[in-house]
């Protein structure tokens, strides 16, 4: 994918402020502090564009990116981050479910989660969901950096196996030395048609 610019558009609660639905559209999920924002600053060669956090729960809205006039990329707030008020998270999840529900020109949801953590309860409720809303994951483990190159292989066995999915259809990502982008940028565009 040719990154020729990026930018902020809006960020949203509510299904009124979301962009008109009218290019493709790529959302990314995943728990709290699981490495969203970085990736999608990876995805476009941006250090600054998404707001990176040492804080978990720091992404607390729907923020949409575009990307050359093409398609929007969309940053979930993370799941599962037990400190968010009470009031928050109680808002979670609704607002996602009517995000997921409501975006008609949602072409696929990436799934992030951690390769060492692997999939944890709050993961497999968001993996049995996606079908409901008629949507298809494409799955990425991040943070691959922190395994070296002979447990990568066993891991990813290992996580294939749990998911039952093929294991070259997982993506195994690092947004510290861009493991895993031209994969995941091909699953994109498998779904967007651009690219
Ligand atoms: N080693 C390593 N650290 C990463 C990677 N991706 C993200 N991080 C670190 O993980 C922390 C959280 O990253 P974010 O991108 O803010 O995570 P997020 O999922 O957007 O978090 P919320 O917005 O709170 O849900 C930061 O300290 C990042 O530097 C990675 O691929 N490798
Ligand atoms: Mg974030």
């Amino acid at each position: 994918m040719k990154i020729k610019f990026a930018e902020f558009v809006t960020s949203a609660d509510d299904p009124r402020q979301y962009p008109p639905p009218h290019r493709p559209e790529i959302a990314f999920a995943g728990r709290s502090n699981v490495g969203k924002s970085s990736l999608i600053n990876t995805l476009v060669h941006r250090h600054n564009l998404v707001d990176v956090s040492k804080t978990p729960g720091h992404t607390r809205r729907i923020n949409f990116f575009n990307l050359n006039d093409e398609m929007y990329l969309v940053d979930l707030p993370g799941y599962g981050y037990a400190d968010v008020p009470d009031e928050e998270s109680q808002t979670w999840g609704p607002m996602i479910d009517t995000y997921l529900q409501r975006r008609s020109n949602l072409a696929a949801l990436v799934c992030i989660l951690d390769v060492r953590r692997g999939i944890e309860r709050d993961d497999q409720q968001l993996l049995e969901a996606i079908p409901h809303f008629g949507l298809h994951p494409i799955l990425v483990f991040t943070k691959v950096d922190k395994l070296g190159s002979q447990e990568r292989d066993r891991r990813r066995r290992e996580l294939a196996d749990e998911l039952g999915a093929d294991p070259d259809e997982i993506v195994f990502f690092s947004s510290q030395d861009d493991t895993g982008k031209k994969q995941l940028w091909k699953r994109i565009s498998d779904f967007t048609g651009i690219g």
